[in-house]
């Protein structure tokens, strides 16, 4: 059985973008492979956060993973910080990626744009993101588009640590869903949806209710013709509709984009499918969020398992790289 792991972060309330790019296809895979999945709270520091927000929305965030259907009998479930181990390797990976590697990374750049402070935290996340896949031995990993540079550097490290130290680490793939892997804001179809970036109006989140989601869908920015066709470069927002309408129905993009002669109704269409397609998660978030003293035992169960893994990846790395065992 091949093994998966992907990571959400708690900085934010989870998105349309985070739920059809990634989580949804978590839920999927989970019956085929052995997978861990995770809350990525220390990525959350990399930006400024509330402690008590990062609190509760780690819990919360724990809450939306098993909403969108992941079962914590068949997955492991977790939270990164809860396994010490992915600190550890994490220092191992930063003596292994280079300065060169790590400023190349898109997210980083765009991110260090928009903040006055920039972490060194925020500079080596990729690193820690490397350190998470490789602890389990991942062959997949189920990410968005705006990940696949994060996974090219993890394989390169990898590759890089094993023919330096020896063989150690799996060397993962990124698996990216063909529609859906880039859902793009609805008021700056230019820029991917995103949790940490302002855009109430651009963004839906996976918990809003029917009517906020409709809205947000009928005002969506699209362009000054009435033409409905996918071309992602030159009609930004009337694709990203037709990619949401492909994900939600299952129908293609160009069928799609073939059965409407104007905005208004596609727009009408997509809102109808995404509530649809949102509606069971809402829900059980909803009845999950009674008991969260429960949802804290399933992590705390996960992250035990997920040690018993990790452990042996991380000795097994230290060893190879000169470290005595204590
Ligand atoms: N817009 C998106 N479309 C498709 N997939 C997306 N993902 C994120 N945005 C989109 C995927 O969701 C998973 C979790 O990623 P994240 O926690 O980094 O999500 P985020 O919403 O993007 O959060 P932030 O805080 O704004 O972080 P940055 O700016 O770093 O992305 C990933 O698999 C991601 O690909």
């Amino acid at each position: 059985m091949t093994t998966v792991f992907s990571g959400i972060q708690p900085s934010g309330d989870f998105h349309l973008g985070n739920y059809v790019g990634a989580l949804r296809n978590w839920a999927a895979a989970q019956h085929e492979h052995s997978a861990y999945f995770c809350v990525v709270d220390l990525h959350a520091l990399t930006l400024e956060i509330d402690p008590e927000e990062l609190r509760r929305r780690t819990l919360e965030s724990a809450v939306m993973l098993l909403a969108v259907g992941l079962d914590p009998d068949v997955v492991t479930l977790f939270v990164q910080s809860h396994v010490a181990e992915h600190t550890r390797l994490a220092w191992l990976l930063e003596c292994t990626a280079t300065m060169g590697e790590l400023s190349r990374m898109t997210q980083y750049k765009e991110k260090a744009a928009r903040g006055e402070m920039v972490r060194a935290g925020l500079f080596t996340y990729p690193a820690l993101m490397a350190a998470d896949i490789l602890l389990y031995q991942a062959d997949e990993v189920p990410v968005g588009d705006d990940q696949r540079q994060h996974l090219e550097l993890t394989r390169d490290v990898a590759i890089r640590f094993n023919n330096r130290y020896g063989p150690t680490f799996t060397v993962p793939k990124a698996a990216v869903p063909r529609h859906g892997a880039r859902v793009m804001d609805l008021q700056h179809p230019e820029h991917k949806m995103s949790k940490s970036v302002d855009s109430p109006m651009g963004t839906v989140g996976i918990l809003d209710d029917p009517a906020e989601v409709e809205r947000k869908v009928m005002r969506a920015v699209t362009d000054a013709e009435t033409r409905v066709a996918y071309d992602p470069e030159h009609k930004p927002g009337v694709s990203n509709l037709l990619e949401l309408l492909a994900v939600a129905t299952g129908v293609g993009v160009q069928e799609a984009a073939a059965r409407y002669a104007g905005y208004g109704q596609l727009k009408a269409d997509v809102a109808q499918a995404v509530i649809a397609m949102l509606a069971p998660v809402r829900q059980r978030a909803l009845e999950l969020a009674s008991d969260l003293g429960e949802v804290e035992r399933l992590l705390s169960a996960g992250a035990a398992r997920a040690r018993e893994v990790a452990a042996p990846t991380y000795a097994a790395a230290a060893a190879a790289m000169g470290l005595s065992a204590p």
